[in-house]
């Protein structure tokens, strides 16, 4: 048990999130193993509130790119208060998004305020951002052991992502994941190395 707890967080502390990646084929069936995985969350009466719709290269994939840097303009050159673009500012970020043209895969993450477990039902669900996080969080694990890099990408407002995937009103969109190769040269900053020790982010009792 200790080796696999410790395994495992070794393994887990390897990630990083890659803003650059090469246009590099990934077989589909990983993905939809990483979506079986996302699947196994724990959620809200069992409802599992998740949609995803994955985007393989091509034309939805420009269109996706060019509305999420508008929105992300409007973010850098406007919206964005000084306090919040001067955290970002140790990561790098621009408006620029190339890799949601680029890397192999993007799998658009929508939350579903109705639907229960059956096909076509609309009951409440519950929990949805919490169960969807989890959701999240497994479907990254995943990917990450099978040997790929990601990127979660949340351009806000995200309202273009439900045209572009077809999905219904009662869908929020909630979270883009990009995962693929990293790019020649991909480089990461130095700040997101930095985790929090144990005594800052626990405490036992
Ligand atoms: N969505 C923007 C800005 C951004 C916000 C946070 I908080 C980040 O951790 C990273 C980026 C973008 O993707 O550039």
């Amino acid at each position: 048990m200790r080796r696999r707890a410790h395994d495992f967080y070794e393994e887990m502390r390897t990630r990083r999130t890659v803003r650059d990646f090469s246009d590099k084929p990934v077989p589909r069936e990983i993905v939809e193993r990483a979506i079986l995985t996302a699947g196994t969350a724990p959620s809200g009466a069992n409802h599992q509130p998740w949609h995803f719709t994955v985007l393989g290269r091509g034309p939805l994939r420009r269109r996706l790119r060019e509305a999420a840097e508008a929105e992300e303009r409007a973010f850098y050159e406007e919206k964005a208060s000084e306090e919040w673009l001067d955290a970002l500012a140790p990561l790098g970020t621009d408006a620029n998004k190339p890799f949601l043209e680029t890397a192999p895969w993007v799998i658009a993450v929508f939350a579903q305020r109705r639907g229960g477990i059956e096909p076509g039902e609309q009951r409440k669900n519950y929990y949805v951002s919490e169960s969807v996080g989890i959701a999240c969080g497994l479907l990254l694990a995943s990917l990450h052991h099978a040997g790929l890099a990601t990127l979660t990408h949340t351009p806000n407002p995200m309202g273009f992502l439900s045209e572009i995937c077809g999905r219904p009103e009662h869908e929020k969109p909630y979270m883009l994941v990009v995962a693929g190769y990293p790019g020649d040269g991909a480089r990461v900053p130095a700040h997101a190395l930095r985790k929090k020790p144990l005594e800052q982010i626990s405490d036992f009792r």
